[in-house]
C-alpha cells in the first residue's frame, strides 16, 4: 500500500478531488500554505494499493496545472526618497508536488 500526498494549487483543488472520489478513491483534503510564497495550497492525502498509483498520478496530471505567479522581493540599496527598493521575480507553480510513501501498516479502528 501507499500513501500519496499531493500538494496542488487551491484553484486546481476542487476538481481534482471530484476526479478522484469520482474514480472512487478515498481522499483527505488538508488546507496548506506554501513557504515561499505564502499562498493557500491544498494538500491531498490518498491511501492506495500499489496498482492504482498510476491512475491517481494520470489524475493529477490532467487537473493540476502550471502557472506563473509573481513574487515582490527586497533590492538592494534604497531609492532617493530614502525607501526600501522591490522588485518582482516570476516562478512556475504546479502542477502538483507528489510524494509516493511506503505504508507499513494500515487499520481503520
Ligand atoms: P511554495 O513553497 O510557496 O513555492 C511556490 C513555487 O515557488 C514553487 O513551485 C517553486 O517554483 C518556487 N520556489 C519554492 N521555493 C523556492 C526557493 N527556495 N527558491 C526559488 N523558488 C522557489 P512548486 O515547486 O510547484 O511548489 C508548489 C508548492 O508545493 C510549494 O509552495 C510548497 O507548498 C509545496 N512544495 C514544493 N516542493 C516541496 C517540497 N520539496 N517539500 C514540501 N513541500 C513542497
Amino acid at each position: 500500500m501507499k500513501l500519496i500526498i499531493a500538494i496542488v494549487q487551491n484553484r486546481d483543488a476542487d476538481i481534482t478531488v471530484k476526479a478522484l472520489t469520482n474514480a472512487c478513491y478515498v481522499v483527505t483534503r488538508l488546507s496548506s500554505v506554501g513557504g515561499f510564497l505564502h499562498e493557500r495550497n491544498t494538500t491531498l492525502f490518498i491511501g492506495v494499493d500499489d496498482a492504482q498509483v498510476d491512475a491517481i498520478l494520470g489524475i493529477l496530471r490532467k487537473h493540476c496545472h502550471r502557472r506563473i505567479r509573481s513574487k515582490v522581493v527586497p533590492l538592494a540599496g534604497i531609492d532617493s526618497a530614502g525607501i526600501e527598493r522591490h522588485g518582482y521575480i516570476e516562478v512556475e507553480v504546479g502542477g502538483a508536488t507528489v510524494f509516493v510513501l511506503n505504508v507499513e501498516h494500515f487499520e481503520q479502528i
